[in-house]
């Protein structure tokens, strides 16, 4: 793909510092398998699956062709009162691979449209049962549940909210669970305290006003946390008995990325009422979210008095192109057995990550399966030790990503020994010219 005179003034770059950006961009012209391609033509080793969606590898010929044919059959239907045999196939098939009780699906076309849907089906499963003083939504600190208006005010990234008013009122938030122990491999040791502040929530509110909590399974935006043992199922049991809706948001941990099955809810045991995914649903070809809910939650809707159950819908609601690309996507995670393969390598893969530890710089390794992060020391102001190891790396041919002062990955389910090693070698050169190894 040829860059030149291309005009880098007027495309507003999200959550990017534009300015220094276009000063040194970085522009990405291919894609191909475990690799982008640079502005010079090299391949650069994509250890991030893009941005944690293209799980199956670039350039998958079966998604493009299922993607060219649905755009020359039926390019779009209206979705409100219409129908088209898309979003029913996709949503019998995603069903196969969610918690038992999972059995509906709402199609949106983002994350972060799929968070602030399953908050709205919360809201309204309590009001349609007649308990419309359950209202309040629980997040939790260093949570990210995208940008929209419900995502950003249950989000818990201070700088993803200050910017944006009051958001929505009666949101509360969890703390986010502090392991004293670094270096832990997989879940932390259990810690009781994090998930009994649900139960001080709950105390100061009343359990009659709460309507949904939403974690992330593993929290990945934030900086790749994951819970305590025993902490999501406590949190399961508290809402549980209280009423109260736990939504799930797998959108960077579904699809294989904990190596645990093709949800972190099965592979972690615990039961949700809601499941958001979105990113690895159509590989990052085609955006596209879904919300998985319960059936009893649905069924509660389709006991109401007859007309529309929800007030809620996207223009692209389970477009067919999305489908198409969904089914094509589900086609090669059956086909490739890529959710256990995921498990497969995911010990090779940690055991790369966790020879950093001990490193001089690095101060925290954490993940589990195909997702972990470096912590490093910080070196000036706040993001840029690890703003400088990702630019560095992309320069020696390895795509990472930083958020805060952690380097994250989340590589391809597709990944081989010889990706893990190269991940390896430009992170291993990287950090020791960085931190004087
Ligand atoms: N929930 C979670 C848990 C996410 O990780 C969203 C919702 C929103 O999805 P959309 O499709 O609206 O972006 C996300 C998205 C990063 C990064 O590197 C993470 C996301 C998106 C872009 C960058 O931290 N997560
Ligand atoms: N704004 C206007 C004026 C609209 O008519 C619509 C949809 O019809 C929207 C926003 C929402 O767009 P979408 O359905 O693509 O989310």
């Amino acid at each position: 793909m040829n860059t030149t005179g291309l005009n880098l003034e007027h495309f507003w770059m999200p959550f990017t510092a534009n300015r220094e950006f276009k000063a040194a961009p970085r522009i990405i012209t291919g894609a191909h398998g475990m690799y982008v391609r640079n502005e010079r033509g090299e391949d650069v080793l994509d250890a991030m699956s893009g941005l944690w969606c293209v799980n199956l590898g670039h350039g998958r010929a079966e998604i493009a062709d299922a993607v060219h044919e649905a755009l020359l059959n039926l390019d779009f239907a209206p979705a409100f009162q219409m129908g088209h045999p898309g979003p029913f196939r996709l949503a019998e098939r995603l069903v196969k691979h969610l918690p038992p009780g999972l059995t509906h699906l709402f199609f949106t076309n983002s994350g972060s449209e799929g968070v602030d849907t399953a908050l709205k089906i919360a809201l309204a499963y309590h009001q349609i049962r007649g308990e419309s003083a359950r209202t309040r939504l629980i997040g939790r600190e260093r949570g990210y549940h995208g940008v929209n208006f419900g995502g950003t005010s249950v989000g818990g990234i201070g700088r993803n909210r200050q910017q944006f008013g009051p958001l929505l009122p009666g949101v509360d938030h969890l703390p986010a669970p502090a392991s004293p122990l670094r270096f832990v491999r997989g879940f932390p040791p259990a810690d009781p305290s994090a998930a009994a502040e649900l139960e001080r929530i709950i105390a100061v509110h009343g359990a009659r006003t709460i309507a949904a909590v939403i974690v992330e399974p593993v929290a990945g935006s934030g900086g790749v946390y994951l819970p305590p043992e025993g902490y999501l199922q406590r949190l399961r049991e508290i809402t549980r008995e209280h009423g109260i809706l736990l939504i799930l948001d797998e959108v960077i941990t579904g699809f294989g990325r904990t190596g645990t099955g093709a949800f972190a809810a099965t592979g972690f045991g615990v039961d949700p009422d809601i499941i958001v995914m979105a990113k690895g649903l159509t590989n990052g070809a085609v955006p596209m979210g879904a919300v998985a809910v319960h059936r009893d939650i649905h069924r509660a809707f389709m006991e109401a008095p007859p007309g529309i159950e929800l007030f809620h819908g996207y223009t692209y609601s389970g477009h067919p192109v999305a489908c198409a690309a969904a089914l094509a996507a589900l086609d090669i995670y059956e086909r490739e057995d890529l959710f256990a393969r995921a498990g497969r390598v995911a010990p090779a893969f940690q055991d790369m990550l966790f020879s950093f530890a001990g490193k001089p710089g690095v101060v925290d390794v954490r993940g589990i399966g195909l997702i972990g992060a470096i912590e490093l020391a910080p070196q000036g102001p706040p993001g840029a030790a690890a703003s400088h190891a990702f630019s560095a790396a992309w320069n020696a041919g390895v795509l990472g990503r930083w958020t805060g002062d952690t380097l994250a990955f989340s590589p391809p389910l597709i990944i081989e020994q010889e990706h893990i090693e190269r991940i390896h070698d430009v992170f291993e050169e990287v950090l020791a010219e960085q931190y004087d190894w």
